[in-house]
């Protein structure tokens, strides 16, 4: 998966190049009228390809590491549901109902086992966010309305993780939040 974007980015920029040197080399057949305008062709040129080389250069690095692909071979040993409504979170071992979104209140989850969190949301967008007990973010994803969003993660360090919505979604986002334990 990884690799097949990574082509079809490289792919991507090899066309650009190609339609790019093409427009640049029908520019250069103008008449004597235009000579002036050989030179700032010529700077614009070297500015455009240069960008296009370093726009390249960071996207083949950055998008490899999005968390998209985090986990992606792996089979999750351990699902769960997660359902934002304004405003809490309904987490649940089994699918959630959207008529009677009922959870379950300790959800525990084993340290380094891979956890798929399917996130969705049955009102507006939320946000789905996990932070450790010293409140630094480890992973997010939104919830939104009609999709599923998976979220895979392995905690590493035990003990009680935060969930807070990290998109505002009303006059009382900031008191949604929630919780689990890895243990
Ligand atoms: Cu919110």
């Amino acid at each position: 998966m990884q690799q097949s974007i990574l082509m079809l980015f490289l792919g991507l920029l090899a066309i650009s190049t190609i339609v790019f040197t093409y427009v640049y080399q029908s520019s250069q057949k103008a008449t004597d009228l235009d000579r002036g305008m050989a030179n700032p062709l010529k700077s614009r040129f070297w500015f455009l390809l240069i960008l296009f080389v370093i726009l390249g250069i960071f996207a083949s690095v950055t998008i490899p590491k999005s968390p998209y692909y985090f986990y992606a071979d792996e089979t999750p040993s351990r699902v769960v549901h997660v359902a934002a409504k304004q405003f809490a979170f309904v987490l649940s071992n089994n699918a959630i109902d959207p008529k009677n979104p009922v959870g379950e209140n300790a959800i525990e989850l084993l340290e380094n086992e891979l956890v798929e969190f399917r996130v969705t949301s049955f009102d507006v967008n939320h946000g789905f966010a996990i932070y450790n007990k010293a409140g630094q973010l480890i992973a997010q994803t939104q919830a939104m309305p009609g999709y599923v969003n998976k979220l895979r993660w392995k905690f590493s360090e035990p003990g009680a993780y935060s969930i807070l919505c990290l998109e505002y979604c009303g006059m009382a986002h900031q008191i949604m939040r929630s919780s689990f334990t890895v243990k």
